[in-house]
């Protein structure tokens, strides 16, 4: 299929100049109710993202990541550097909707003068695409800079070797960028089928189909190895296609996965890719749900006897009550999500790890996760229930209260202490994900299309930038 043919090119708004003339403040959100100063609210947020921003510049600019409680710098992608900007790509899009236009400016001058790929090191496939990939194209979508695309092709193309040297089309995790050599054969779903709506926006972009075919196979060898009741379990040989693992779950390993499955089809209209979700979502709402106390969670399984496993949770399985919402199935997003925000309640930030039998935390460490809020988006976007902004903000007032640094946001080292540890790191994801999501169920702004998105795993805006 041409997937590039099938869609005409939005009208996105050219440089960053005349992004600029929309004017940087936020309009006041028309859906408030309650009376809420959510127009403030939006202003406090994009303020946190200036400061964090400075600090970053002046302490860590082209540094992977800021360490905030030091003011030091550390990487992420390669881990002995060189530093590939990771944050200055994560957070392009977030600066554009937020109006932070000289920022925006001033990363993307970083990236053409610094950036390239000709390194002899490898990348994890998977967190190379997510988060390069996908930031270099929704920060070309938001600024029309050509080069960010060029980049974001030239990083593709020395991701290819992994899909095309395995023998099932489902990629190794590991690729040299200079040389291709690939590595680690044992995988996960969300390693495997991670891909296409990153690699289907490049293969739309600039007219090569390579990239969408690399995604769309490896998403169906995936597919293609689900179990009799229509489950995947949650670590796979790809180059054997057996199961190295009896486990389902919704969440990690295996969660975008899931997600990118009906992202195929929401970006491309790809029927095989709906398709493909629709069987696993009603194998998963068949065999994963459980309500207990009047809460709605979904437990780990047997891939093939549906027998439940455990019934851990971790904090990143949030984002299914989202991916349920956009693909219409509100009744259980709703349940699911209020299923956390009494857990959120219950522990002020949510713990990485969590045990819905017992309601006690068995990781206590928050890596500054972002999937709350991401399913307090989408369900705010579909719904325009001012519940979801609430939960939302109160999310943000935990964060801003406990993980605030001199220097930025840190993850937390432990959430059951008082006052709560912190550690000393921020992710890239920070920038990409909660900071833009708060802002855009905050502010409104007119630089972000509400009836019409598509956002990746990783928070950036591959359809609905205005
Ligand atoms: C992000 O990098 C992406 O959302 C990914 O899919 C898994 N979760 C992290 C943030 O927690």
């Amino acid at each position: 299929m041409n997937v590039y043919k099938r869609f005409a090119r939005r009208t996105v708004l050219g440089a960053l100049g005349s992004a600029g003339a929309l004017g940087v403040l936020p309009p006041r959100l028309a859906s408030a109710k309650s009376g809420f100063d959510w127009h403030k609210l939006a202003l406090d947020v994009r303020g946190e993202m200036a400061w964090a921003w400075r600090n970053y510049v002046e302490r860590a600019f082209g540094h992977d990541q800021i360490k905030p409680v030091s003011g030091t710098a550390e990487e992420f992608l390669l881990s002995t550097g060189p530093g590939l900007g990771l944050s200055i790509v994560e957070a392009l899009d977030t600066l554009y909707v937020m109006g932070l236009d000289s920022e925006l400016e001033e990363g993307v001058r970083w990236i053409k003068n610094n950036l390239h790929f000709d390194i002899d090191g490898e990348l994890q496939v998977f967190e190379a695409n997510i988060r390069m990939v996908g930031g270099l194209l929704s920060g070309w979508l938001a600024t029309k800079n050509k080069h960010l695309l060029e980049l974001a092709q030239d990083l593709a193309n020395r991701l290819l070797p992994a899909f095309a040297k395995s023998p099932t089309g489902m990629p190794y995790r590991f690729v040299n960028l200079k040389t291709g050599a690939v590595r680690d054969p044992a995988s996960y779903p969300a390693e495997i089928g991670t891909y296409i709506s990153e690699f289907g926006t490049l293969s739309r972009a600039v007219g090569d189909n390579r990239y969408y075919d690399a995604a769309k196979k490896a998403a169906k060898g995936c597919f293609d190895q689900r179990s009799s009741i229509d489950l995947v379990a949650d670590n796979i040989d790809i180059e054997t296609g057996k199961w190295l693992s009896r486990r389902a779950s919704i969440g990690p390993p295996s969660d975008s996965y899931f997600e990118y499955l009906y992202g195929g089809w929401r970006l491309f209209g790809d029927a095989d890719f709906k398709n493909w979700y629709d069987v696993h979502a009603k194998a998963i709402a068949a065999y994963q749900i459980e309500i207990l106390d009047g809460r709605l969670w979904f437990t780990q399984v047997d891939f093939e006897t549906g027998a439940r496993l455990d019934r851990h949770q971790s904090e990143l399985a949030a984002f299914y009550a989202g991916l349920l919402g956009k693909a219409g199935d509100m009744e259980h997003a709703r349940a699911y999500l209020n299923s956390w925000a009494d857990v959120q309640a219950r522990f002020g930030v949510l713990p990485e790890g969590f045990d819905y039998g017992t309601f006690a935390a068995t990781r206590s460490t928050n890596e500054l996760r972002p999937e709350f809020v991401d399913s307090c988006l989408a369900l705010f976007v579909h719904s325009g229930d001012e519940h979801w902004q609430q939960l939302a903000r109160i999310h943000y007032e935990n964060m801003k209260a406990t993980s605030r640094g001199p220097y930025g946001y840190t993850i937390i080292d432990d959430i059951t202490t008082k006052p709560m540890k912190q550690g000393d790191a921020c992710p890239g994801y920070w920038w990409a994900e909660q900071m833009k999501y708060y802002y855009l169920l905050f502010s409104g702004t007119n630089r972000f299309n509400y009836k019409r998105n598509y956002l990746s795993t990783e928070g950036k805006i591959l359809d609905g930038l205005r």
